[in-house]
């Protein structure tokens, strides 16, 4: 089963919008599979936006996703990855479609609220960053598994 790992950012836990941004990635049929509240140690946000290192916008970055509690989760199905893309909406909040997480809940690339992992690859490695393999429940069954997973 494909995993992808999501942030619910400082601003959207602030915001109280915890439960609605879950909401959306349940509801969309996606399963969880670990999930925890945390406040973010700088050396965990620079290892995770390590690629953007070089980008004007790193160390503003950096500041924001450790400037208060987070949710980091890890979300398995079928496409994960582009299933929670599409959920969370474009990058910049102003060009995020309405029905997507951005589009409906935000305005500013610097406020939008919710991290999704890019490919497999980086969904894979994201979650070997942030979860011990312990603190993950992967692929257990829910009832509802086969009316949203036609072949498992
Ligand atoms: P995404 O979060 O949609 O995967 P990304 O990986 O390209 O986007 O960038 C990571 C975060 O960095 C993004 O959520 C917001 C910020 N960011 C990206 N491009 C930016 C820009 N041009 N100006 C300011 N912040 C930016
Ligand atoms: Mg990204």
């Amino acid at each position: 089963m494909e995993r992808t790992f999501i942030i619910i950012k400082p601003d959207a836990v602030q915001r109280g919008l915890t439960g609605e941004i879950i909401r959306r990635f349940e509801q969309r049929g996606l399963r969880i599979a670990g999930l925890k509240f945390m406040q973010v140690e700088r050396v965990l946000a620079e290892a995770h936006y390590a690629v953007h290192k070089e980008r004007p916008f790193y160390k503003s970055l950096v500041e924001y996703i450790i400037s208060g509690p987070v949710v980091a989760m890890v979300l398995e199905g079928t496409n994960a990855v582009a299933a929670a893309r599409n959920t969370i909406g474009a990058t910049n909040p102003a060009d995020a479609t309405a029905g997507s997480i951005r589009g409906d809940l935000g305005l500013e690339i610097g406020r939008n609220l919710v991290h999704g992992s890019d490919s497999v690859e980086n969904g894979e490695k994201e979650i070997a960053l942030w979860f011990k393999p312990q603190e993950l429940v992967s692929s257990w069954e829910r009832s509802t598994d086969p009316w949203i997973f036609e072949r498992r």
